[in-house]
Protein backbone atom coordinates (compact mmCIF):
# COMPACT_ATOMS: atom_id res chain seq x y z
CA UNK A 1 0.00 0.00 0.00
CA UNK A 2 1.45 3.70 -0.70
CA UNK A 3 2.14 6.30 1.76
CA UNK A 4 -0.71 8.16 0.50
CA UNK A 5 -3.15 5.31 1.15
CA UNK A 6 -1.66 4.61 4.42
CA UNK A 7 -1.82 8.40 5.56
CA UNK A 8 -5.73 7.92 4.75
CA UNK A 9 -5.95 4.95 6.67
CA UNK A 10 -4.70 6.76 9.66
CA UNK A 11 -7.16 10.19 9.37
CA UNK A 12 -9.70 7.86 8.60
CA UNK A 13 -9.29 5.51 11.13
CA UNK A 14 -8.63 8.48 13.65
CA UNK A 15 -4.79 6.59 14.86
CA UNK A 16 -3.29 10.11 15.04
CA UNK A 17 -2.68 10.73 18.22
CA UNK A 18 -2.35 14.06 19.95
CA UNK A 19 0.23 15.20 22.23
CA UNK A 20 0.53 18.79 24.35
CA UNK A 21 3.77 20.18 25.37
CA UNK A 22 3.16 23.19 27.91
CA UNK A 23 4.14 26.24 27.55
CA UNK A 24 5.16 28.08 30.27
CA UNK A 25 5.80 31.75 31.75
CA UNK A 26 9.88 31.82 32.33
CA UNK A 27 9.35 34.35 35.40
CA UNK A 28 7.17 31.66 37.82
CA UNK A 29 7.64 28.70 35.85
CA UNK A 30 3.84 27.94 35.87
CA UNK A 31 1.89 26.99 32.88
CA UNK A 32 -0.18 29.55 30.34
CA UNK A 33 -1.02 26.70 27.65
CA UNK A 34 0.14 23.98 25.45
CA UNK A 35 0.52 23.21 21.83
CA UNK A 36 -1.33 20.21 20.43
CA UNK A 37 1.49 18.10 18.46
CA UNK A 38 0.40 15.45 16.20
CA UNK A 39 1.87 11.47 17.04
CA UNK A 40 1.12 8.25 14.71
CA UNK A 41 1.43 5.16 16.37
CA UNK A 42 2.38 3.10 14.28
CA UNK A 43 1.55 -1.05 14.43
CA UNK A 44 4.99 -1.94 16.09
CA UNK A 45 4.07 0.89 18.73
CA UNK A 46 6.83 3.61 17.81
CA UNK A 47 5.62 6.98 17.02
CA UNK A 48 6.06 8.14 13.55
CA UNK A 49 7.09 11.97 13.92
CA UNK A 50 5.16 14.85 12.06
CA UNK A 51 8.28 16.03 10.00
CA UNK A 52 7.84 12.56 8.30
CA UNK A 53 3.86 12.44 7.56
CA UNK A 54 3.02 16.35 7.40
CA UNK A 55 4.64 16.99 4.56
CA UNK A 56 3.52 14.23 2.73
CA UNK A 57 0.25 15.44 3.94
CA UNK A 58 0.19 18.58 2.41
CA UNK A 59 1.26 17.46 -0.85
CA UNK A 60 -1.10 15.23 -1.36
CA UNK A 61 -4.17 17.25 -0.51
CA UNK A 62 -4.99 15.70 3.37
CA UNK A 63 -3.61 18.66 5.76
CA UNK A 64 -7.04 19.75 6.45
CA UNK A 65 -8.43 16.76 7.33
CA UNK A 66 -5.55 16.36 9.78
CA UNK A 67 -5.80 19.57 11.08
CA UNK A 68 -9.56 18.83 11.22
CA UNK A 69 -8.77 15.88 13.38
CA UNK A 70 -6.36 17.19 15.49
CA UNK A 71 -8.46 19.56 16.30
CA UNK A 72 -11.50 17.13 17.04
CA UNK A 73 -8.78 15.27 19.15
CA UNK A 74 -7.77 18.37 21.08
CA UNK A 75 -11.57 19.48 22.42
CA UNK A 76 -12.02 15.69 23.14
CA UNK A 77 -9.41 15.61 25.35
CA UNK A 78 -8.58 18.99 27.12
CA UNK A 79 -12.20 20.67 26.50
CA UNK A 80 -13.50 20.11 30.00
CA UNK A 81 -10.01 20.64 31.50
CA UNK A 82 -10.03 24.28 29.32
CA UNK A 83 -13.47 25.04 31.10
CA UNK A 84 -11.94 24.17 34.61
CA UNK A 85 -9.04 26.73 33.73
CA UNK A 86 -10.59 29.86 31.55
CA UNK A 87 -6.64 31.09 31.74
CA UNK A 88 -5.45 27.90 29.83
CA UNK A 89 -5.04 28.07 26.21
CA UNK A 90 -4.18 25.19 23.45
CA UNK A 91 -2.23 26.01 20.12
CA UNK A 92 -2.86 24.36 17.39
CA UNK A 93 -0.81 24.46 13.88
CA UNK A 94 -2.35 25.43 10.59
CA UNK A 95 -0.48 25.00 7.13
CA UNK A 96 -1.24 27.15 4.41
CA UNK A 97 -4.23 25.35 2.98
CA UNK A 98 -5.94 25.03 5.97
CA UNK A 99 -6.28 28.80 6.13
CA UNK A 100 -8.75 29.02 3.50
CA UNK A 101 -10.87 25.66 4.54
CA UNK A 102 -14.42 27.13 6.06
CA UNK A 103 -14.80 23.85 7.92
CA UNK A 104 -11.95 24.41 10.53
CA UNK A 105 -13.35 27.92 11.56
CA UNK A 106 -16.73 26.60 12.01
CA UNK A 107 -15.60 23.30 14.07
CA UNK A 108 -13.53 25.25 16.11
CA UNK A 109 -16.79 27.86 16.84
CA UNK A 110 -18.73 24.91 17.66
CA UNK A 111 -16.38 23.47 19.90
CA UNK A 112 -15.92 26.28 22.11
CA UNK A 113 -19.66 26.68 22.43
CA UNK A 114 -20.06 23.01 23.55
CA UNK A 115 -17.73 23.20 26.23
CA UNK A 116 -18.53 27.02 26.91
CA UNK A 117 -15.10 28.22 26.72
CA UNK A 118 -13.60 31.61 25.36
CA UNK A 119 -12.04 31.83 22.08
CA UNK A 120 -8.79 32.88 23.62
CA UNK A 121 -8.27 29.76 24.65
CA UNK A 122 -7.44 28.37 20.95
CA UNK A 123 -4.65 30.10 19.28
CA UNK A 124 -3.08 28.82 16.03
CA UNK A 125 0.41 28.74 15.12
CA UNK A 126 1.81 29.53 11.63
CA UNK A 127 5.09 29.00 10.32
CA UNK A 128 6.85 31.91 8.59
CA UNK A 129 6.25 29.77 5.24
CA UNK A 130 2.96 30.46 5.27
CA UNK A 131 3.52 34.26 5.17
CA UNK A 132 5.28 33.75 1.69
CA UNK A 133 2.48 35.32 0.37
CA UNK A 134 0.70 37.13 2.96
CA UNK A 135 -1.90 38.71 1.11
CA UNK A 136 -3.53 35.43 0.71
CA UNK A 137 -3.27 34.75 4.09
CA UNK A 138 -4.17 37.93 5.30
CA UNK A 139 -8.59 37.67 5.27
CA UNK A 140 -8.23 34.20 6.61
CA UNK A 141 -6.02 35.44 9.40
CA UNK A 142 -7.88 38.45 10.25
CA UNK A 143 -11.50 36.32 10.37
CA UNK A 144 -9.58 34.48 13.21
CA UNK A 145 -8.47 37.20 15.26
CA UNK A 146 -11.68 39.01 14.79
CA UNK A 147 -12.70 35.74 16.29
CA UNK A 148 -11.00 36.55 19.42
CA UNK A 149 -7.76 33.65 18.90
CA UNK A 150 -4.38 34.54 19.20
CA UNK A 151 -2.29 34.13 15.79
CA UNK A 152 1.53 32.79 16.61
CA UNK A 153 4.34 32.88 14.13
CA UNK A 154 6.18 28.95 14.72
CA UNK A 155 9.57 28.44 13.84
CA UNK A 156 10.17 32.50 13.89
CA UNK A 157 13.70 33.23 12.27
CA UNK A 158 13.75 30.42 10.24
CA UNK A 159 11.54 31.18 7.13
CA UNK A 160 12.60 33.33 3.35
CA UNK A 161 9.59 35.59 3.64
CA UNK A 162 10.26 39.30 4.12
CA UNK A 163 9.25 40.38 7.41
CA UNK A 164 7.29 42.89 6.35
CA UNK A 165 4.39 40.80 7.02
CA UNK A 166 4.77 41.71 10.87
CA UNK A 167 3.50 45.36 9.55
CA UNK A 168 0.46 44.08 7.76
CA UNK A 169 -0.46 41.06 9.66
CA UNK A 170 -2.07 41.48 12.90
CA UNK A 171 0.36 38.93 14.47
CA UNK A 172 0.71 38.30 18.42
CA UNK A 173 3.09 36.37 19.33
CA UNK A 174 6.47 35.00 17.82
CA UNK A 175 7.79 31.33 18.58
CA UNK A 176 11.66 31.71 18.52
CA UNK A 177 12.90 28.49 16.75
CA UNK A 178 14.89 26.10 18.58
CA UNK A 179 18.13 26.92 16.82
CA UNK A 180 18.37 29.94 17.78
CA UNK A 181 18.07 29.05 21.74
CA UNK A 182 20.55 25.80 20.83
CA UNK A 183 23.26 27.73 20.17
CA UNK A 184 25.15 30.51 21.96
CA UNK A 185 27.05 32.13 19.09
CA UNK A 186 23.80 33.06 17.79
CA UNK A 187 23.32 35.23 21.17
CA UNK A 188 23.86 38.46 19.61
CA UNK A 189 21.37 37.61 16.79
CA UNK A 190 18.77 36.45 19.19
CA UNK A 191 19.05 39.66 21.54
CA UNK A 192 18.08 41.49 18.03
CA UNK A 193 15.42 39.24 17.48
CA UNK A 194 13.68 39.97 21.09
CA UNK A 195 14.41 43.76 20.14
CA UNK A 196 12.59 43.80 17.26
CA UNK A 197 9.66 41.56 19.21
CA UNK A 198 9.34 43.94 21.92
CA UNK A 199 9.58 47.03 19.16
CA UNK A 200 6.58 45.58 17.44
CA UNK A 201 4.85 44.99 20.75
CA UNK A 202 4.84 41.02 20.17
CA UNK A 203 4.74 38.38 22.86
CA UNK A 204 7.62 35.82 22.38
CA UNK A 205 7.88 32.03 22.98
CA UNK A 206 11.55 30.62 23.57
CA UNK A 207 11.43 26.96 21.88
CA UNK A 208 13.52 24.02 22.51
CA UNK A 209 14.43 25.63 26.13
CA UNK A 210 16.41 22.48 27.65
CA UNK A 211 18.85 23.55 30.35
CA UNK A 212 18.59 26.69 32.94
CA UNK A 213 20.84 28.80 31.89
CA UNK A 214 18.89 28.95 28.32
CA UNK A 215 15.87 29.41 30.76
CA UNK A 216 17.53 32.05 33.01
CA UNK A 217 19.42 34.02 29.66
CA UNK A 218 15.86 33.93 28.02
CA UNK A 219 13.99 35.15 30.80
CA UNK A 220 16.65 37.93 31.81
CA UNK A 221 16.34 39.36 28.15
CA UNK A 222 12.78 39.45 28.34
CA UNK A 223 11.32 36.43 26.98
CA UNK A 224 8.14 35.90 28.62
CA UNK A 225 7.18 32.65 27.69
CA UNK A 226 9.30 29.40 27.26
CA UNK A 227 8.07 25.50 26.01
CA UNK A 228 11.15 22.56 25.61
CA UNK A 229 12.39 19.45 27.75
CA UNK A 230 13.64 21.54 30.22
CA UNK A 231 10.24 21.58 31.30
CA UNK A 232 8.60 18.71 29.71
CA UNK A 233 8.49 16.83 26.51
CA UNK A 234 4.77 16.39 24.59
CA UNK A 235 2.55 14.36 26.66
CA UNK A 236 -0.32 12.64 26.63
CA UNK A 237 -3.49 13.78 27.66
CA UNK A 238 -3.81 12.42 31.09
CA UNK A 239 0.10 12.50 31.63
CA UNK A 240 -0.08 16.56 30.29
CA UNK A 241 -3.10 17.18 32.93
CA UNK A 242 -1.32 15.90 35.66
CA UNK A 243 1.47 17.70 34.91
CA UNK A 244 -0.30 20.90 34.45
CA UNK A 245 -2.36 20.66 37.34
CA UNK A 246 1.47 20.42 39.24
CA UNK A 247 2.43 23.74 37.74
CA UNK A 248 -0.66 26.09 37.53
O1 LIG B 1 6.02 16.86 17.31
P1 LIG B 1 7.34 17.40 16.90
O2 LIG B 1 7.92 17.90 18.09
O3 LIG B 1 8.20 16.42 16.22
O4 LIG B 1 6.87 18.47 15.82
C1 LIG B 1 7.58 18.74 14.67
C2 LIG B 1 6.86 19.78 13.89
O5 LIG B 1 5.74 19.22 13.18
C3 LIG B 1 6.26 20.84 14.78
O6 LIG B 1 7.17 21.84 15.02
C4 LIG B 1 5.05 21.33 14.00
O7 LIG B 1 5.37 22.45 13.20
C5 LIG B 1 4.69 20.15 13.13
N1 LIG B 1 3.47 19.57 13.67
C6 LIG B 1 3.32 18.91 14.82
N2 LIG B 1 2.03 18.59 15.02
C7 LIG B 1 1.34 19.07 13.96
C8 LIG B 1 -0.02 19.07 13.58
O8 LIG B 1 -0.90 18.57 14.29
N3 LIG B 1 -0.36 19.64 12.42
C9 LIG B 1 0.57 20.19 11.63
N4 LIG B 1 0.15 20.71 10.50
N5 LIG B 1 1.87 20.23 11.95
C10 LIG B 1 2.26 19.68 13.11
O1 LIG C 1 7.32 22.68 14.83
P1 LIG C 1 7.16 22.98 16.21
O2 LIG C 1 8.35 23.78 16.51
O3 LIG C 1 5.89 23.66 16.49
O4 LIG C 1 7.18 21.82 17.28
C1 LIG C 1 8.07 21.77 18.31
C2 LIG C 1 9.00 20.62 18.05
O5 LIG C 1 10.18 20.69 18.80
C3 LIG C 1 8.34 19.33 18.42
O6 LIG C 1 8.65 18.38 17.47
C4 LIG C 1 8.98 18.97 19.77
O7 LIG C 1 8.97 17.58 20.02
C5 LIG C 1 10.35 19.53 19.61
N1 LIG C 1 10.88 19.99 20.89
C6 LIG C 1 10.20 20.69 21.80
N2 LIG C 1 10.96 20.99 22.84
C7 LIG C 1 12.19 20.46 22.59
C8 LIG C 1 13.42 20.47 23.30
O8 LIG C 1 13.56 21.01 24.39
N3 LIG C 1 14.46 19.85 22.72
C9 LIG C 1 14.37 19.24 21.51
N4 LIG C 1 15.45 18.64 21.03
N5 LIG C 1 13.22 19.22 20.80
C10 LIG C 1 12.13 19.82 21.33
MN1 LIG D 1 4.32 24.71 16.37
NA1 LIG E 1 8.47 25.44 15.97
Amino acid sequence: QSPYYNLLDAINGRMIEVYYQPIVSLSTGKIVGAEALARWRQSDGTFLSPDMFVPLAEESGLITRLTQLIIEKAFDDLGPWLNCHPEQHISINLYPDDLTSPVLPALIASRLQQWNLSPSQIALELTERSMVDPKSSAQALDAYRKAGHAIYIDDFGTGYSSLSYLQDLDVDLIKIDKSFVDALEFKHLTSHIIGMAKALDLAIVAEGVETDYQREWLNRHGVQYGQGWFYSKALPKGDFINWAENNL
